[in-house]
């Protein structure tokens, strides 16, 4: 193995943590590259659970360099916090380990207002984190972002905030009329940050570029999933950066410009959070079932996840989307022992019925063709069932690549490796 994407091929929270903290012990360095704190990638070892939000999954291991591309959204306040909680834990942090780009763009205070304020005025909820991630993409996009490296320096960063606000200003007095920090203010509180930060900041593209050269094993880690692209995915109802696997060459940068291997990691059910269409999505008591037993709950709002049905559909549209080489299947344990098991093979659309969820279908209209197949019910002390395998194989036929890992528990022992 040389470069090695993880990628969510549903609506994320499919287990990219585990499987990254897992395959990370193989690797030399592990990349975030879009995304930010909006992410929550749990691991589980031993008695703890670590949640990681902006700090890449590699930092659970001293031998891996966590890297931060220019891609990510920072808030820096978050990263104080994270930091601290990953210390706390008996986690060493220093700047051979963690390295963050001086071009990754921040997420400011009036990012966040903006946020919340949209989603409670309307007049499209998207169901959002509400940690400003729309709002600080926005400002990169209209190149009036603050960079992470403007932190360093007060008079550059007052400048720039001052060009910042000056839209903003309006958005904030009249159109929603909340209480907002002044530049002077909003300066200060962020170059404090960006002094706790500076060891960290470098320039990553360089760093990326010498471990190619030097032949490292690079591990990329997504955040979201694909069904959240802001291109690919079920627009607006979609986060507002590339997760697909296209995003890591403009996200990390990616001097080599080749990713060997593209793990997708799929839960054996779907789930969705936030707002937007979810065809299999159930209403009844099943649905209630594997929300508990899956413990289905955002890593980082505590929302309820929503749960339906394994959509096949979408998952061969994430394939195409991302040229994924072959699928993790997480949380299998969940669905063992339920005394139903259906996956949907097509929709009907329109008076015909399709196999596959190309842009284009409208999945707020699309009826799930659901197939019943035999439950299964394994323990995963030995061989699996018959069953099991019959629905693992089903994937792999639909999709068209393997089924290379297992997953049914949170532990980092509770993982197969197939194939
Ligand atoms: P945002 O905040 O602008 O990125 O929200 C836009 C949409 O993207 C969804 N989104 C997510 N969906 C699943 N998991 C995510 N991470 C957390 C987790 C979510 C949580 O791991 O559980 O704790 O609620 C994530 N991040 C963004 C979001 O729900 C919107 O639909
Ligand atoms: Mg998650």
């Amino acid at each position: 193995m040389k470069s090695l994407a993880i990628i969510g091929s549903q609506w994320g929270d499919e287990g990219k943590g585990k499987i990254t903290d897992l395959l990370s012990q193989k690797c030399d360095v592990v990349v975030r590259y879009q995304g930010g704190n909006n992410a929550g990638h749990t691991i589980i070892v031993g008695e703890k659970k670590i949640v990681l939000h902006l700090i890449p999954s590699g930092i659970l291991h001293d031998h891996c360099v966590s890297v931060v591309g220019h891609g990510v959204v920072f808030d820096p306040e978050a990263f104080k916090v994270e930091l601290e909680n990953v210390i706390q834990n008996g986690i060493e942090v220093n700047s051979k380990k963690l390295k963050i780009s001086g071009n990754a763009s921040v997420i400011t205070m009036y990012n966040k207002i903006i946020d919340a304020q949209r989603e409670s005025k309307g007049p499209v909820k998207i169901g959002t984190t509400g940690k400003g991630i729309g709002p600080a993409y926005e400002d990169k996009i209209s190149r009036k972002g603050i960079k992470l490296k403007d932190l360093l320096d007060k008079d550059v960063l007052v400048q720039k905030l001052k060009a910042n606000l000056t839209e903003k200003e309006f958005l904030l007095k009249n159109l929603y009329q909340v209480e907002y920090p002044s530049v002077e203010e909003e300066a200060a509180r962020l170059f404090e940050l960006g002094q706790l930060i500076s060891p960290y900041i470098c320039d990553t593209f360089s760093f990326l570029d010498k471990s190619v050269k030097e032949n490292k094993n690079i591990l990329f880690e997504g955040a979201q999933g694909i069904l959240l692209d802001i291109d690919y995915g079920s627009y607006p109802f979609v986060t507002s950066s590339s997760t697909s696997y296209g995003g890591i060459f403009t996200g990390a940068g990616m001097p080599s410009g080749k990713v060997d291997e593209v793990l997708g990691i799929t839960k054996a059910y779907t789930t969705r959070v936030g707002e937007g269409p979810f065809p299999t999505e159930l209403f009844s008591e099943v649905g209630e079932f594997i929300q508990q037993k899956g413990g289905e709950f955002g890593a980082t709002t505590g929302r309820k996840r929503r749960c339906g049905w394994l959509d096949l559909p979408l998952l061969k549209y994430a394939v195409k989307c991302s040229s994924l080489t072959s699928i993790a299947l997480t949380k299998v344990d969940v669905l063992s022992g339920m005394d139903e098991l259906k996956v949907c093979k097509s929709y009907k659309y329109n008076g015909e019925e399709i196999d596959c969820a190309y842009p284009g279908i409208d999945l707020s209209k699309v009826e799930p063709v659901l197939t019943d197949l035999p439950p299964f019910e394994d323990d995963f002390k030995g061989e699996l069932s018959d069953n099991l395998n019959s629905y693992i194989e089903l994937i792999e036929k639909e999709l068209g690549i393997p089924v290379s890992i297992l997953a049914y528990g949170p532990e980092r022992s509770e993982i197969k490796f197939r194939k």
